[in-house]
């Protein structure tokens, strides 16, 4: 960090599993990246007075509060940083913008597409010097941008194909209690938003080119669940209640890109054996490149023109320091994991912010998405026709 660097005081608003990363990624990027600003961990905000306080004394925030509003209100805060479940998104980021505070939400941008379009134009209105930035954090893990900065290259040349896949088995137990992402007022939809919205973003991302239509089907496997009864991680116990699944299980997908690629997406958090596999595969006319979450610290390269007799997929190591982020951390060769994708997207919203330009993924981009996975729900209530989505 800068010796001169001014302070950045950040609020973040929800502490469950998203809270746990986004702590982690405020306190360790300054410490390993030059950042020109410093982020301080000044307000910790939940709903539950003690249960706030335990989250911050051990993730390191200096003070708590139980009140977003008042949060937004205080002068001595500059950046909100939003982890709650989708359906209080849109209130928190549209008021926080309009308080002029720069605005960091999780993905998806919010639960329906009118949500995202009132984020949008907040995020539009708020002016030149108030930012709004969509946690897409993947894009931020060193193999998946240096996919992007292949493909950028010309590397595979023309973009043909997109696979992409996001796989997870959290849920295929059918005793797995209905947390808030098996509940459409508080997630939106279920695997196509959760899941399905990375696999969107990231393969938009390595791609540079946008989905301007779809077709999908939407399932649920699973249809009533025991009530929670008290959360930890991403489930938690149940308790003797049941209550209804109102999401998708699983989204399947077929998409148009605007540069006229054709691709094909998976989302689920029931392929038994998979745990968090977000795999994204793209062939073009001289190459092509295959990523998977499960083996993040590596990207699968393939050329086409090389000679017969070498041809094959290599498998790249994406931990030298001339990779993107890596300079940053260990000596060659040393691996990351997934918390460093949130230290990165602090660094990158600190430096966008800092120079006055806009992050990204903007609200514009969360909102792309978002029409992307609403095209997708529209396809599937209407049994896959054909949906434009720009
Ligand atoms: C659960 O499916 C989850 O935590 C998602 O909500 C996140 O977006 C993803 O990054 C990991 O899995």
């Amino acid at each position: 960090m800068h010796n001169d660097a001014p302070p950045l005081r950040i609020a973040l608003i929800g502490h469950g599993f998203m809270g746990a990363a986004h702590s982690q990624g405020w306190r360790v990027a300054p410490r390993f990246h030059d950042l020109p600003a410093r982020p301080e961990m000044t307000l910790l905000v939940g709903r539950n007075a003690r249960g706030v306080e335990e989250s911050a004394r051990k993730w390191g925030w200096e003070e708590t509060a139980t009140d977003w509003r008042a949060a937004i209100a205080r002068d001595d805060i500059d950046v909100i940083d939003i982890v709650t479940p989708g359906g209080s998104h849109a209130e928190i980021a549209i008021a926080a913008l309009e308080a002029g505070k720069h605005v960091l939400c999780e993905k998806p941008l919010a639960n329906t597409l009118e949500e995202a379009e009132a984020m949008a134009a907040a995020a539009d209105r708020a002016g030149n010097n108030v930012f709004a930035m969509v946690g897409f954090t993947y894009r931020r893990v060193p193999a998946a941008a240096f996919a992007r900065d292949l493909v950028h290259s010309g590397a595979i040349g023309e973009v043909r194909q997109v696979r992409a896949a996001y796989l997870q088995d959290w849920l295929v137990d059918a005793d797995a209690p209905l947390t808030w992402r098996l509940q459409k007022e508080s997630a939106g939809s279920g695997a196509l938003g959760d899941l399905g919205a990375h696999a969107v973003d990231l393969s938009q991302f390595i791609t540079g080119q946008k989905i301007t239509g779809v077709s999908g089907i939407l399932n649920t496997f699973v249809h009533e669940r025991p009530l929670l009864a008290e959360a930890s991680g991403l489930a938690g116990t149940a308790s003797a209640e049941r209550g209804s699944v109102t999401v998708d299980d699983l989204a399947l997908f077929s998409g148009r890109f605007d540069g006229g690629a054709v691709g094909s997406f998976e989302a689920t958090r029931m392929s038994t054996g998979r745990k968090n596999a977000l795999r994204v595969e793209v062939a073009g006319s001289t190459g092509a490149i295959s990523f998977d979450l499960e083996n993040m610290n590596s990207l699968g390269f393939y050329d086409a023109t090389a000679p017969d007799t070498r041809q094959g997929f290599t498998n790249i190591m994406v931990t030298e320091p001339s990779h993107p982020y890596m300079s940053a951390w260990w000596p060659t060769g040393h691996i990351l994991g997934y918390e460093h994708g949130f230290a990165h997207q602090a660094k990158d919203f600190v430096e966008a912010i800092t120079a006055n330009r806009q992050p990204e993924p903007s609200f514009a981009d969360g909102l792309q998405v978002q029409k992307v996975l609403n095209g997708v729900e529209r396809s599937a209530e209407a049994d896959s026709i054909w949906t434009k989505t720009i």
